[in-house]
């Protein structure tokens, strides 16, 4: 039985989650970080969900949680066993990591969980992550998933962002293969049931939304 330590409305804690339901693995969520707080006990120094805890292995930071469990339990499908196909899936990780982070975490902040914005700045981010998200689309040319024909570990980190990006009220340029892929996403039970969770549209409705989410597995 796998713990993981993180409140269900982060978009973190989400990739672990949706990385569980796609392995079928057996897991408690417990409700931490936000309005929830952090226990004493809780075992990242940088107080921030994800946290999992499987036997005597602990790990956090979101990107390391994927792996672990792509790694252990996702042989030969989250975790491909082709070595180019692992390093693709490893450099988009990498990129969802600074690339996506830098341009559209800042707009997710700003439109929905009240971090200060301009005009100016929102039109900048909206832009930015715009032409980054460009660059998946055209890795999706072509392919189902972005390695390929199956979904790793690298679709995991980038579907949980998209579906914040697709769902925001914002103008995007035309993105074909990503909204053919994100259509993809959106069918396969363990993302409806891990990341496809309303955030609302201010900061009122996303606390709203963090506390009716509260114990839900
Ligand atoms: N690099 C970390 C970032 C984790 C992070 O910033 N998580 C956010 C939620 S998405 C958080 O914990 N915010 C503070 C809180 O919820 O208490 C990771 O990928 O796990």
């Amino acid at each position: 039985m796998i713990t993981v330590l993180g409140r269900r409305n982060s978009a973190n804690v989400q990739k672990v989650m949706w990385a569980l339901g796609e392995l079928e693995l057996d897991y408690q969520r417990e409700d931490v970080g936000g309005s929830f707080g952090y226990p004493d006990t809780y075992p990242n120094p940088n107080q921030v969900v994800p946290t999992i805890v499987d036997g005597d292995i602990t790990v956090w930071e979101s990107g390391a949680c994927v792996r672990y469990l792509a790694r252990t339990y996702g042989a030969g499908s989250l975790w491909p066993r082709d070595p180019a196909e692992l390093a693709t899936a490893d450099m988009w990780m990498e990129w969802h990591r600074s690339d996506i982070s830098m341009a559209f975490f800042p707009l997710f902040q700003m439109l929905v969980r009240g971090l200060p914005a301009t005009p100016e700045k929102i039109e900048k981010h909206t832009h930015n992550s715009g032409r980054i998200f460009k660059q998946l689309d055209a890795q999706l040319e072509g392919r189902n998933f972005i390695c390929g024909d199956t979904l790793t570990m690298a679709d995991i980190v980038n579907g949980a962002i998209a579906y914040r990006y697709m769902t925001l009220p914002i103008e995007r340029p035309g993105l074909s293969n990503m909204e053919a892929w994100y259509h993809r996403l959106t069918g396969r039970p363990a993302y409806a049931k891990h990341v496809m969770i309303e955030y609302g549209s201010n900061v009122g409705e996303w606390n709203v939304h963090e506390q009716a989410n509260a114990g839900i597995q």
